[in-house]
């Protein structure tokens, strides 16, 4: 039987596009930059599997239900907003994502992110590197103390509970826990977590506040100018979500008016844009969305992608469908 024919939408670890070379008729998209949705069409038009990643948009227009040939679309990204799975289903695809792999390395860098604002890392280290360290003082560039405060996890999946773990066991932090849905009591008893009812709870009784919610239209601007002024003075917001679950406007004018102590980001609402006025606060540290970039798990998430395809191509149920 012809090998089932598979487009890679991004560069890979060269490790699994070798793996995925073996198995399949794998074509690459060399160029390595993100598909047009004429791009995209026309691929779901001549292959089997289509494996896009989060710089791909698939709205509604992309699937014409006549001309698809493309039968699953293995997402590469445990998000997957930016696919319009509605749309998937009614043209009969299948959509997959890749959980578990990278909630550990997501956790860390929202652990970066935390630390490095609330300790003032970013500013130290461009004050040193710009030849303006004029030497220590008991009062220079001083932070607020992360081992024992008070962390609100909004949303409570897998990465909102690798946080958990950190803060918890690694920081003695207090947790609050907001989620759509009611958490096991055992599952909040590992991290003496306490699950509050709406984030209007949560708000004002932290911190720090990480987002580990799903993007999309659900929770687009989750985070407004309402409810960062719900925020305690001083306190931050770290998030590695979502770019659309903060407005960033209201973000960057309560940085600049000192409604909020600081905030660090991995993620935008339109990357790689950012917006100037969020790239002229200092008390922001900004990454650009590095949540799973380690070898180790950017490999697992290609492998995790293949499992899936050969579940599907086996004739089994895909261990992850999400659509
Ligand atoms: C990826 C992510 O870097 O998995 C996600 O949803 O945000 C990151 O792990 C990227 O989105 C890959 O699609």
């Amino acid at each position: 039987m012809a090998k089932p024919k598979v487009l890679v939408t991004r560069r890979w670890p060269q490790a699994v596009e070798a793996k995925m070379a073996e198995v399949f008729d794998l074509d690459l998209n060399r160029a390595d930059k993100p598909l047009t949705v004429t791009e995209l069409k026309a691929a779901l038009g001549q292959y089997d599997a289509v494996l896009p990643t989060v710089t791909d948009r698939l709205p509604a227009a992309v699937f014409d239900r006549a001309g698809s040939r493309t039968r699953i679309l293995a997402n590469y990204g445990v998000g997957f907003a930016h696919i319009d799975t509605e749309a998937a289903k009614a043209a009969s695809i299948t959509v997959t994502n890749t959980p578990d792999v990278l909630s550990e390395c997501t956790a860390d860098i929202a652990m970066t992110l935390m630390l490095m604002v609330a300790r003032r890392a970013s500013e130290g280290e461009r004050e040193l590197r710009e030849g303006r360290w004029t030497g220590w003082r008991p009062t220079h560039l001083i932070g607020t103390k992360v081992s024992g405060a008070t962390l609100g996890i909004i949303g409570f999946g897998r990465i909102g509970q690798a946080m958990a773990q950190r803060a918890h066991f690694g920081f003695g932090m207090k947790i609050l826990v907001q989620n759509r849905s009611a958490v096991p009591a055992e599952v909040l008893a590992r991290y003496n977590a306490v699950q509050v009812p709406t984030i209007e709870d949560l708000l004002p009784e932290c911190d720090f506040v990480s987002l580990h919610c799903p993007g999309g239209a659900a929770n687009r601007h989750l985070i407004n100018s309402h409810r960062l002024d719900l925020m305690r003075p001083g306190a931050f917001l770290i998030n590695t979500a979502r770019g659309e679950v903060v407005d960033e406007h209201a973000l960057a004018q309560a940085l600049w008016f000192g409604t909020i102590g600081g905030a660090g980001l991995d993620v935008f609402e339109r990357e790689p844009q950012v917006p100037e006025a969020l790239l002229g606060a200092d008390n922001l540290v900004l990454l650009p969305h590095l949540g799973s970039a380690t070898r180790e798990t950017r490999e697992a998430m290609g492998f995790r992608v293949l499992d899936n395809l050969t579940d599907f191509f086996d004739g089994r149920q895909p261990r992850d469908r999400v659509a």
